[in-house]
């Protein structure tokens, strides 16, 4: 599929694994507790991430975390312009994390260049947006929602049916027009999924890779890490964060979506280099 994602304007080269920095700007999600709540709170720590090495920010203004509750749009919309706008004015490549079709529209009008939407583009309204731009799309696998999602999740074979749900997800994008150097997929790290599930997933990651399309993984800070570790507050999980995504990396992730991003820019520098390749320093 070629070295490029292609993101509104921006040409992202696969070349190494990009960085993807979550700034949640929501007051209850599970893995910065709020303090990105505040817009200068978020442009500020989006700024720190930039300069740590983000490739792109991920802006989210509603929480997914299990058993949270939707927001009404217009606060997630609230939430979450402002910050867009400022980043993409600053040249930053913003991702918008919604699975709501009038915050993505918003969202790429002022300068957002990827849609990042957990729910896969299963909303048509979703679709329509994306064909009628030319962003990013992030096409995410999740079974259930995210108030029931942890309830009782099943699977035959976990890694065959989320990357069989991708592969069908994309064929829908693709026949609707979608350029496909547009789009990549994601396997829902704890969306719907026990440890085992996401292990199976993250294990057998080059069964996603072989879709052909960039893969994001997010695992940062996740319970998965917590349940691995035994820390049960999420800001505490950066090591086995970082260890995750660069397993995620060597594997063949194209795009890592972390809190910690100075940190895993640094443990994939050097892996990298212990790889033999041509590293800056
Ligand atoms: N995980 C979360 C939210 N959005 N998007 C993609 N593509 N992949 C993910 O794994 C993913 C995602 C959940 O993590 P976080 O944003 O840290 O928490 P919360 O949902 O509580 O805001």
């Amino acid at each position: 599929m070629g070295r490029v994602w292609r993101c509104g304007p921006f040409l992202l080269d696969r070349g190494r694994p990009l960085v993807m920095g979550i700034v949640n700007t929501t007051p209850d999600s599970f893995s910065d507790g709020g303090v990105n709540f505040d817009p200068r709170a978020a442009i500020v720590s989006a700024q720190a991430m930039l300069a740590g090495g983000a490739d792109i920010i991920d802006v989210g203004g509603e929480s997914t975390r299990p058993g949270s509750e939707a927001v009404p749009i217009v606060e997630e919309l609230e939430r979450v312009l402002a910050v867009v706008r400022d980043l993409a004015a600053g040249g930053a490549v913003v991702s918008i994390d919604t699975r709501h079709a009038t915050v993505a529209s918003a969202c790429v009008a002022s300068g957002a260049a990827i849609i990042n939407d957990i729910t896969g583009f299963s909303d048509p309204a979703m679709i329509d947006v994306a064909t009628s731009c030319g962003a990013g799309l992030v096409v995410m696998h999740m079974q259930g929602e995210p108030r029931t999602m942890q309830e009782e999740p099943h699977y035959e074979d976990v890694v065959a049916e989320v990357a069989e749900y991708l592969r069908a997800r994309v064929a829908t994008l693709v026949a609707a027009g979608i350029d496909p150097m547009r789009i990549a997929v994601d396997p829902g790290i704890g969306f719907g999924k026990t440890t085992e599930h996401n292990l199976a997933l993250l294990r057998r990651l080059d069964e996603v890779v072989a879709l052909g399309y960039p893969v994001l993984v997010g695992v940062s800070r996740k319970r998965l890490i917590g349940e691995l570790t035994g820390l049960a507050e999420p800001r505490d999980r950066v090591a086995g964060s970082v260890a995750a995504a660069v397993d995620a990396a060597r594997r063949g992730a194209a795009v890592l979506r972390v809190h910690d991003v100075r940190e895993t820019v640094e443990a994939l520098v050097v892996t990298r280099a212990i790889q033999g390749e041509e590293v800056a320093r």
